[in-house]
């Protein structure tokens, strides 16, 4: 006898998530039933929800629910809402493919900088032929901040076209080619000091919220670059712009923001050493995200913990 399927809420107060995930609604047809929130539906009968920053009394509402997909990586907007109650479990979304593409993106700043193409793009303007100097990869050390999913592709990747890659993360790692790992205080003191480019590649905890500032900065090698590619609210923005004036860091790619879309009038626009994306380094394709969605709903049924649910008290 198949299962009925499983009503799954749609809560987003930033996104129209019916259109965004158009496509895997129709895939899904039969066995996940989307529907709309405060759309008329019996809120009883809802037993999980797709969400992205959904609006903070929206699990009041559905008092059978118990999980919530997020639609990316990272399940921190979904975390943060006041009213996801205990045992709501929350699932991420993990793609090797997402991994692959945040990897090429973070390669193209690194080399960026490696080969200071900020410069050359700058003397161009200005039609001055100047040759700047060579440095191999292996001349220009690479720390990354999470050594998870992601962190962990872009390390290899890195490593393999000869930086030399250190890696941070909150437990010990076992020792992989090319790759030095570190956990701890300690470790993140030690990895940064042999630090030129950084790399963020962690989760918005209450651990990881503020991490970059300017105690972290001062503890790189001067003259470093921040490649920003996990949250805003990672960064302390007053503090990246005071390092990039006192040369600290020599610049930095930024693709996360703690207000997005970034205001017109805000700083980093126009700043020469910042190249900045709209939060657009990699995104989860809409089938991986179909097939959590479905994942979910099926473990659901079978009554099981879904995959790829976070542990809410270390909050990814
Ligand atoms: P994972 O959960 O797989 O990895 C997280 C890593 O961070 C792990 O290595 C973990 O350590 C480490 N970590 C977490 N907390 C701490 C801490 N307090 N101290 C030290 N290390 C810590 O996440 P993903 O790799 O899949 O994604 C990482 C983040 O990247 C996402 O949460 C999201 O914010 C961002 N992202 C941004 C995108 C964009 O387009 N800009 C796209 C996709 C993701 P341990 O291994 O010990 O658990
Ligand atoms: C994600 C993101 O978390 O796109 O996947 O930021």
């Amino acid at each position: 006898m198949p299962n009925d399927p499983v009503h799954c809420v749609l809560l987003s107060r930033t996104l129209d998530l019916r259109k965004y995930l158009s496509a895997e609604i129709t895939k899904l047809e039969g066995r996940v039933t989307f529907v709309d929130h405060l759309g008329g539906t019996d809120p009883a009968a809802v037993r999980m929800a797709v969400g992205w920053f959904p609006h903070a009394d929206a699990f009041d509402h559905y008092p059978n629910l118990t999980a919530a997909c997020s639609i990316g990586a990272g399940a921190d907007s979904i975390l943060v809402c006041p009213s996801l109650r205990e045992g709501i479990h929350v699932v991420r979304v993990v793609e090797p493919a997402q991994a692959q593409m945040m990897s090429g993106f973070v390669i193209w700043h690194a080399i960026y900088h490696q080969r200071r193409f900020g410069t050359y793009l700058a003397n161009q303007r200005e039609r001055v032929w100047k040759r700047l100097g060579q440095r191999t990869a292996q001349e220009v050390p690479v720390g990354i901040l999470g050594y998870g999913a992601i962190g962990a592709r872009v390390a290899a990747d890195l490593a393999a076209l000869g930086f030399p890659v250190k890696a941070w993360s909150r437990t010990a790692k076992p020792a992989s080619a090319g790759v030095t790992g570190f956990h701890g205080a300690d470790g993140l003191a030690k990895m940064l000091g042999e630090t030129e480019i950084l790399v963020n590649l962690l989760p918005l905890t209450t651990e990881t919220r503020g991490i970059l500032k300017a105690d972290l900065f001062s503890r790189m090698q001067p003259g470093g670059y921040l490649i920003h590619v996990g949250r805003g609210e990672h960064l302390v923005e007053a503090d990246l712009l005071a390092a990039l004036d006192s040369g600290q860091l020599a610049g930095a790619a930024l693709d996360v923001f703690h207000v997005e879309p970034l205001a017109p009038e805000h700083p980093f626009w126009g700043h020469p050493n910042i190249v900045l994306t709209p939060h657009d380094a990699c995104d989860v394709s809409l089938a991986a995200t179909g097939q959590t969605i479905l994942a979910t709903a099926e473990a659901l049924q079978a009554g099981q913990t879904p995959k790829d649910t976070v542990d809410r008290t270390l909050g990814y």
